[in-house]
């Protein structure tokens, strides 16, 4: 019933260019930088690159913020880079997928500069604007602008115009057919240079009501992407650009989808529908914090990870294909947020959270660094963030007369620069990153988490890494299996199955510092071990549980 796709089969590998690999000296990755490493990239057993935003931009937003959607910014190179880049990538069968951030674009691109110039200004209606006469419309919520609204009062023409991201973030209006068309235009414009596919930022965003009524109750002080998911024009925007744009080519698309949820996931990616391929949740990703991870609670229960991960999988098992990641650039580094990052357990608890990536039914998406067990940085102090998010919720949090200890130290787990870090590479000064000062700093850890200590050592985070990519290319059943959830109470550990056909593989995961016992009606002496993070036989006792070891990671096949 699944058919059989390139993109079902790949991994994804994420690169947030800014903070790859710095080519020229000035402290900022770049596009040359990420080609100096393509045979690394190659070297992982990947198939896909995504690639956070590259186009001309201000960086209030690090890129998502963009004032030219067909140039590159000048701090990342030029397009002959670009073309270089995407040519070394097909060289060595790497497809790319780009960034597509198309609810808002920057306050400095051609269509606003013009857009607030005057109301009969032909650019007017590419934002959504209210006149002040007709008084403010009611409050929105703002990601990154949490003194205001997400209503900005513009002088020049005495009208309010709306940002669900930072002020200079305004969205774009997707009810003018002539703004959605330029869009359509864009992508074609990427597409023809050959690229295979587009992430979409915050696309479940894009459909507003334009009597922008309150929020209603029912979404009132909740995650606030529900009621901006609720669009009623969404889909109708989705298949038209489908039909206009994605059905003309072998290409891929997932969307960010902030709003997503089981019930409505297979609007986005039932293949049916001719709107999307693949769509990311964040149902985990909020798991044990508070709303938009201003601050994190008591932390996180295993059995409830193992709920949401069973839940999506069960809303895709017949139709649509769904999305496996921890890590990506607005998300601490997985290890600290889900595996246990002390020297001690670093590198074996990364691997764990690997196998699980590698070994669940969808596209896994793999964020840069993660394949090194790179960590959360901790900042101790504000100076040290480069986040707009973080900065500016602390300002409010100041302002407000907050606990700024508090605040600090609940961003050493949930903060985004966590996963912002430069990339180490060696233990040379800044990690090999950059001959000079990085835009951020790089985690002191470097000296001893660095490709270069890991690239020989056949027991390191990044030779398991490439042990499993390529592990899960042999074995279809990693890919396509059917999954079920073994021993779901289990509060330590994460056991299931996937078969194939007449293939049966047993995944089981310990995701405590200390011993397990799990019975899932195994025979041990009966099954052969795919990979493991330990070096040693599975042991069992004689009344059946198998003993994990602390962390332990397992795949099995049972003959
Ligand atoms: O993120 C969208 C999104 O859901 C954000 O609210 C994100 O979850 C939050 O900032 C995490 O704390 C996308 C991009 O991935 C993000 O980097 C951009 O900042 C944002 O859209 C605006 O373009
Ligand atoms: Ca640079």
């Amino acid at each position: 019933k699944i058919e059989k796709t390139w993109w079902k089969e790949a991994v994804v590998y994420q690169i947030y260019p800014r903070s790859f690999k710095d080519s020229n000296g000035d402290g900022i990755g770049d596009l040359q930088g990420i080609i100096s490493k393509l045979d690394y990239i190659k070297s992982l057993g990947i198939d896909v690159v995504w690639l956070n935003p590259v186009y001309s931009s201000p960086n209030d937003d690090n890129g998502y913020d963009i004032s030219d959607y067909q140039n590159i910014m000048s701090e990342f190179g030029t397009m002959e880079d670009f073309d270089e880049l995407l040519k070394g990538m097909h060289e060595r069968g790497i497809k790319l997928v780009m960034d597509l951030v198309v609810n808002h674009s920057s306050d400095e691109h051609f269509w606003f500069k013009e857009s607030r110039k005057s109301r009969e200004n032909p650019y007017r209606d590419y934002y959504h604007w209210v006149n002040a006469e007709d008084g403010k419309p009611a409050p929105r919520w703002s990601f990154f602008d949490p003194e205001g609204d997400a209503w900005k009062y513009d002088e020049a023409t005495n009208a309010y115009y709306l940002h669900y991201f930072s002020q200079k973030q305004p969205d774009l209006k997707w009810e003018n057919p002539k703004l959605r068309h330029e869009i359509y235009d864009m992508m074609h414009y990427w597409f023809k240079k050959g690229i295979d596919g587009f992430r979409m930022d915050v696309i479940t965003f894009i459909s507003k009501d334009l009597s922008y009524p309150p929020i209603p109750e029912k979404y009132q002080g909740k995650m606030w992407d529900y009621f901006y998911a609720s669009g009623e024009r969404l889909h109708e925007y989705l298949h038209e650009m489908n039909r206009e744009v994605l059905s003309k080519y072998d290409i891929m698309s997932v969307a960010e989808g902030p709003g997503t949820s089981i019930e409505n996931v297979l609007d986005f990616v039932d293949a049916d529908r001719n709107e999307l391929n693949m769509s990311y949740h964040f149902d985990h990703a909020y798991l044990g914090l508070l709303p938009r991870k201003v601050a994190a609670e008591e932390g996180w229960k295993l059995v409830d990870l193992k709920a949401i991960f069973t839940r999506w999988d069960k809303a895709l098992a017949e139709k649509g294909w769904g999305t496996i990641y921890f890590g990506n650039h607005d998300q601490p580094r997985m290890v600290s947020r889900w595996g246990n990052d002390s020297p001690e357990w670093r590198a074996l608890s990364s691997k764990m959270l690997t196998t699980f990536l590698l070994s669940m039914r969808g596209t896994p998406y793999y964020y840069q660094g993660d394949e090194i067990g790179m960590s959360n940085i901790k900042f101790d102090t504000i100076e040290d963030y480069r986040d707009i998010e973080t900065i500016n919720w602390y300002n409010l949090t100041k302002k407000e007369g907050g606990d700024l200890e508090q605040f600090l130290s609940s961003h050493k787990i949930t903060a985004r620069d966590n996963g912002r870090t430069p990339i180490q590479w060696d233990n040379s000064s800044n990690g090999g990153f950059s001959n000079t000062t990085p835009w951020i700093k790089v985690n002191p850890n470097y000296e001893t988490v660095n490709v270069a200590n890991q690239e020989n050592d056949p027991d390191s985070v990044l030779n398991y890494f490439r042990k499993i990519t390529k592990l899960r290319k042999l074995n279809p059943v990693l890919i396509y299996g059917k999954y079920t959830l073994l021993d779901q109470d289990n509060p330590d550990t994460y056991c299931y199955t996937r078969e194939l056909d007449d293939t049966k593989v047993v995944v089981m995961l310990n995701f405590k510092p200390k011993k397990a016992l799990v019975d899932l009606g195994i025979n041990i002496s009966k099954t052969e071990i795919l990979i493991s993070n330990y070096n040693e036989t599975i042991t069992q006792k004689s009344n059946g549980e198998i003993v994990l070891n602390p962390f332990h990671a397992v795949i099995l096949e049972l003959n």
